[in-house]
């Protein structure tokens, strides 16, 4: 009929809509925010988990965050210019800057020190509880003193054996306090600990699930890195016999997935409390490694380089509410996971972040946060990749590296010198000047008199043993 309706039935409909935006943003407003569980493990290698492509490795708990969630397989750490990759990598993580803009770097922010401007703060701003537990040394110190609560549970030598346990216990204790006292802020937790780091001493149930002689060697294992690139003796690589043997690669391989399933059996607990206290619907679960470690790969025992199977790749994997379920090959670093919190928690990022938010990418609204990504250590290597290529250089020695990741990612065929890749070598050197200048880093990729490759190992050193548990050579 064309009849306008009466004017009551119009303010009743406006009314009703009225109230229905009210309802709905107080509904939006009064979403809970995520709980956000964070596990960040100690040198665990990218591929560390049974589900992350490790046959021989058993994580049944931490296997079911990428049966559920999403898992980042290109993931690192940006780089070091100390042997303790370590610190670099949790100060990056905790203040969203890069390795050159991190306190006491080379050019970072006025207010790069600012503990205001530290993720602890950012997401106690935000509403949350904040709680730390973990190793304390290479750790970053200020970053985990902005924690509401900041517990060290370092493992010190001959006790190490029962961190993850000690660790698990806490948590779950701080857990269940929380829902015996009712606390109605969501929580982040920092769970840190001091594992798969060597010494690697695990209770010893997890030891007696590994037999050594069954396990596989990478297939990049080498017993030398054929050529000195400018850190062969740092004290990791001091951890393993010249020349490298497969008999005590795989009892180091052994320990070091005995930690890693320790560590695994008590995350479970941890989720079970989580359950119990009803809080498992409510929260996002991350778990990552701060860097690498190569266990003979190339040669190598170190997190001091800059190959894939080595020291700057790490894992990444997010579980939890709203968390689809899937694989991103997105090139992302570590320091993506401060301004990835911040999204989650509603909580405005402060001057000099530089990560990027990859909550995007895990709800599949894009794609990627970066074209190429480059990694560095010390003055001694450069690396830039992108989805296929990667490009290794090593300014002291003049060398270059190029890989074609996609039909050889342990990098075991350097194209660097054919011919028909030189236009590769180009672009991609060219793109990690770019990025180089962009990030601060102001090393040169030549230099006039590059040093001699040749390298074998000094002589005191060809017999030497892995140092027992409480060695004397510094820690990083
Ligand atoms: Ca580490």
């Amino acid at each position: 009929m064309g009849r306008r309706p009466p004017r009551v039935a119009r303010t009743q409909a406006a009314s009703a809509l009225v109230l229905c935006t009210l309802l709905c943003s107080a509904i939006a407003a009064a979403a809970p925010k995520p709980n956000i569980l964070h596990i960040h493990a100690d040198d665990h290698r990218a591929e560390g988990l049974h589900a992350l492509g490790t046959d021989a490795l058993r994580t049944p708990h931490l296997d079911t965050l990428v049966e559920r969630g999403m898992t980042f397989t290109c993931c690192y750490t940006m780089g070091s210019m100390v042997g303790a990759v370590c610190t670099p990598s949790r100060t990056m993580m905790l203040t969203g800057r890069s390795w050159m803009r991190i306190p006491k770097a080379a050019d970072p922010l006025p207010n790069a020190a600012d503990p205001a401007t530290f993720l602890p703060r950012v997401m106690a701003a935000a509403g949350y509880q904040t709680w730390h537990i973990g190793k304390s040394g290479n750790a970053f110190p200020p970053g985990i003193r902005a924690f509401e609560t900041s517990l060290i549970e370092d493992g010190k030598a001959g006790t190490r054996a029962g961190s993850s346990r000690r660790l698990a216990d806490r948590t779950i204790e701080f857990i269940r306090s929380r829902a015996a006292s009712r606390e109605t802020r969501p929580f982040y937790i920092y769970l840190a600990p001091p594992v798969p780091h060597d010494p690697r001493e695990a209770e010893p149930q997890f030891h007696r699930l590994y037999d050594p002689a069954t396990l596989p060697l990478s297939p990049a294992f080498l017993p030398l890195h054929p050529w000195d690139n400018g850190e062969m003796t740092v004290r990791d690589e001091q951890l393993a016999p010249w020349p490298r043997t497969p008999e005590d690669t795989r009892r180091q391989l052994a320990d070091y997935y005995a930690c890693i399933t320790g560590l695994d059996f008590h995350v479970g607990r941890i989720f079970e409390a989580l359950q119990a206290c009803g809080q498992w619907d409510n929260t996002l679960i991350v778990f990552s490694g701060d860097n690498g470690l190569s266990l003979g790969d190339h040669g190598l025992f170190g997190k001091q380089n800059l190959y894939e199977f080595g020291g700057m790749h790490v894992p990444l994997v997010f579980a939890g509410p709203g968390i689809p379920n899937g694989k991103s090959r997105a090139l992302v670093y570590l320091m993506d996971l401060f301004p990835t919190f911040s999204d989650f928690a509603g909580a405005p990022l402060p001057e000099g972040v530089e990560g990027k938010s990859l909550r995007p990418v895990i709800e599949g609204r894009i794609a990627k946060v970066r074209d190429v990504l480059y990694t560095g250590y010390r003055d001694c290597m450069r690396s830039i990749r992108d989805d296929r290529w990667k490009l290794i250089r090593y300014p002291l020695v003049d060398r270059t590296q190029l890989f074609d990741l996609a039909a050889d990612p342990h990098e075991l065929h350097n194209l660097a010198a054919q011919p028909e890749h030189a236009a590769q070598v180009a672009r991609l050197s060219a793109l990690l000047e770019i990025e180089m200048a962009a990030s601060g880093d102001k090393y040169p990729l030549k230099i006039e008199h590059p040093l001699p490759s040749h390298w074998s190992p000094p002589p005191p050193m060809q017999k030497r043993q892995a140092p027992p548990s409480n060695q004397a050579v510094s820690k990083t």
